[in-house]
């Protein structure tokens, strides 16, 4: 990639942004609620306020046109998009032509950049970077707060965990800029990249839990048997209760070694062997065991953070609020709790699901709250109380509005092939019926009157009938 262009127009960015300060305006921030936009949108607080400036920062799901134009009608001097905005960039010069904008983002932009000298894409892919592996939106983020102040290379642990968040090492190993960022931060020893096992769950998940919920990659026979992790542990001469991190190096060494045997004999692609030992950041920053220690897992609650609408936490924990850090673990484990929760109320009442001749529908009024439907439905297939071959809705009252019921439909690859689109299906019924609705072939979302069930359940049953070109059997 040409990395000098790209430099230059990071410089452009650094100066536009540093010029703003200095004319003492408000920098409007907006990244993306993911641990990538997360850090991105810490990285850039905190360049701002080195440089003695304020800012107001929104961490947001996506970029809208309803959104740029709320954004718009705050008339300010300046806005700097993070993760995000490379595919607005005519929005962005309809609604924005006021004001100066600076965007962050390594996603592939609509077009190679703006027409206008006040707006500025900061952006490595039309250098030739690639956007899922050289360099995330926090690392871009790290390279325009780097050049506004050396002193900001101590966000360069930030920067990789937005990067892990984004999977950029999927295939086991850093690549491109993200190699620029891992050097600045071991000069200055607050990171780590060691050659380690790549399993969610180093920090704070028992071994056994580490193995039995790998997914990137699976380890055969041991992902979703918690039981046999257990044993599979045991037989080797792993306590299975041991964190990851407290395992002495010869230990991890044994570990990694019985696991690419136990891959190798289950015949895995080599690319799954190949993922599974490889690059993995820590922080001494943080205490061993502290989730924040170790990228995946810091990326990962930032994540969950951005995922309950509490980005702005996330982006607080990220700046070293510990309060905050305290109260988003607490509302992740509330969460846990309600799903379990949830799960339980599923199992108990399954018998009061309207089971259709295409579908389950299960209304639990507010014993499972209106954000956990979508997982309740998943619940109901993964816990075998639905048959996979028929979809599933969950429906619950609605926590804003108590004469609405909010509904989740979900359903398997195996179903899909019948002919079904849940999305399809909710849109038309919304209609009848009033409400919302839409979504994925798999996964679909829908809001209607309370008191339209009955009619809901009889509706969504023949639009998938109607789907896989089943009769209504009148004719
Ligand atoms: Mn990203």
């Amino acid at each position: 990639m040409d990395r000098g262009a790209f430099l230059e127009r990071v410089r452009e960015g650094a100066e536009l942004i540093r010029m703003h300060v200095e004319l003492g305006h408000t920098i409007r921030l907006i990244s993306h609620r993911d641990a990538d936009g997360i850090t991105a949108g810490a990285i850039l607080a905190r360049a701002v306020a080195r440089e003695g400036g304020s800012f107001q920062l929104s961490i947001v799901k996506q970029l809208s046109e309803e959104l740029i134009k709320e954004l718009a009608s705050e008339k300010r001097e300046v806005y700097v998009f993070s993760d995000l905005g490379s595919g607005s960039i005519s929005l962005i010069e309809r609604y924005l032509d006021f004001a100066t904008v600076v965007v962050a983002d390594h996603h592939p932009p609509e077009r190679e950049g703006f027409s206008t000298d006040s707006h500025l894409l900061v952006n490595p892919v039309p250098f030739g970077a690639n956007s899922v592996r050289d360099l995330s939106g926090s690392g871009v983020s790290y390279f325009v707060a780097k050049e506004m102040d050396g002193k900001n290379k101590d966000l360069s642990y930030l920067a990789l965990v937005g990067a892990v968040g984004d999977m950029q090492e999927i295939d086991g190993t850093f690549h491109g800029l993200n190699l620029d960022i891992i050097e600045d931060g071991k000069k200055l020893g607050i990171l780590e990249v060691r050659k380690e096992l790549r399993l969610f769950g180093r920090e704070s998940r028992p071994l056994y839990k580490m193995l039995a919920y790998a997914t990137n990659p699976e380890i055969p026979e041991i992902t979703g048997d918690e039981r046999k992790a257990i044993e599979w542990l045991r037989s080797r001469d792993f306590d299975p209760d041991m964190r990851y991190w407290q395992l002495r190096e010869e230990e991890k060494r044994r570990l990694h070694d019985a696991l690419v045997i136990h891959l190798i004999k289950h015949g895995a692609p080599k690319e799954a062997i190949d993922r599974l030992i490889g690059d993995v950041v820590v922080s001494p920053l943080y205490p061993e065991g502290d989730p924040r220690h170790e990228a995946r897992e810091f990326a990962t609650l930032l994540n969950a953070t951005g995922r309950l609408n509490a980005g702005t936490l996330g982006v607080a924990i990220c700046l070293g609020d510990e309060e905050a850090f305290k109260r988003a673990r607490k509302m992740l484990d509330d969460y846990k709790r309600e799903q379990i929760e949830a799960r339980k109320f599923l199992i108990q009442n399954w018998s009061m699901a309207e089971e259709g001749e295409h579908a389950y529908v299960f209304y639990a009024g507010r014993n499972i709250r209106d954000t956990l439907v979508g997982i309740a439905a998943n619940m109901a297939i993964n816990a075998g109380l639905a048959s996979p071959e028929k979809p599933v809705v969950v429906l619950a009252d609605s926590d804003e509005d108590p004469n609405l019921v909010k509904g989740s439909a979900r359903t398997t690859e195996k179903a899909l092939a019948k002919g079904y689109h849940l999305g399809e299906a909710l849109r038309e019924v919304a209609e009848k019926l009033g409400g919302e609705g839409g979504g994925h072939a798999i996964a679909a979302g829908i809001r209607f009157p309370r008191g339209k069930i009955d009619e809901f359940i009889r509706l969504f049953n023949e639009a998938l009938r109607k789907q896989i070109g089943g009769n209504d059997g009148e004719d």
